[in-house]
């Protein structure tokens, strides 16, 4: 059985006082008896504070992203011990915000991908493809490239660290989302890929979240597709009621 994950992305929202109000509210209203696991990503600044302020809780924490360096002369960046010396063990690599407004590439992303396994972390790894190849319908080639070049290279043991986010870009904070047939169809065909590079055992275990939009209104139906596992969520992470109804709907 795989395990199904709701993830709150918080991007570069909350300040640090806003944050532990998030999290109070967090505390109270979501689920704690559900077999769904739930992580939430604030802010580099806010980690440390998130960890402590959740202890005890069900409520696991996240990076949205580290550098692939093990440290050195890297203005500005955060390196994956730094992460688990404060209690982070999972980080978002590949986010399409950070594959566009950061040039991030997809070696890049294989670079920090092999940082993080070697330091045992968990990656929820983010590929999608932007409207201009669903209309060129390129859509599956784009996905493919990006399963092959960020993760195709490790072995079996390390893929039980990987769990994917499909997030079709023109999806995301547009208020457009995929159609549960939409993310159905994308993620039938990454395990289908997993399976055809690894084997069936792997592909059923792979956990493959879908992101883009997801809202209390939509999650329901799209959570219902059998190789959607749950949800990267954005904006709708940033309000505890509409985080909580999509954990809900799982
Ligand atoms: C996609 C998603 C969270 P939103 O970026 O990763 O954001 O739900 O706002 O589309």
């Amino acid at each position: 059985m795989r395990n199904t994950i709701v993830a709150g992305n918080w991007k570069m929202h909350k300040t640090l006082p806003e944050t532990h109000s998030l999290l109070d509210e967090l505390i109270e209203k979501l689920p704690t008896g559900k077999q769904t696991e739930i992580i939430v990503a604030p802010a580099f600044t806010n980690l440390s504070n998130a960890v402590a302020h959740l202890e005890g809780t069900n409520i696991q924490v996240a990076a949205q992203n580290m550098h692939q360096a093990e440290g050195g002369a890297f203005t500005g960046e955060i390196s994956a011990q730094m992460l688990l010396s404060i209690g982070v063990n999972t980080v978002i690599l590949g986010h399409s915000e950070r594959r566009h407004y950061f040039q991030e590439t997809d070696a890049l992303l294989a670079d920090k991908v092999n940082t993080a396994l070697k330091h045992d972390m968990r990656v929820i790894f983010c590929i999608g493809e932007e409207l201009k190849d669903r209309q060129n319908k390129q859509y599956l080639n784009v996905i493919f490239n990006q399963l092959t070049d960020g993760l195709f290279h490790l072995t079996k043991e390390q893929w039980k660290h990987i769990v994917i986010a499909y997030e079709p870009v023109w999806a995301i904070g547009t208020g457009e989302t995929a159609t549960p047939k939409q993310a159905q169809e994308i993620h039938a065909f990454i395990r289908q890929e997993i399976d055809r590079k690894y084997d069936k055992n792997l592909a059923n275990s792979t956990s493959i979240l879908y992101g883009g939009s997801v809202k209390p209104n939509n999650a329901k139906e799209i959570f219902s597709q059998p190789d959607v596992d749950g949800g990267l969520i954005g904006g709708a992470a940033l309000s505890a009621d509409d985080f909580s109804a999509i954990v809900n709907a799982i």
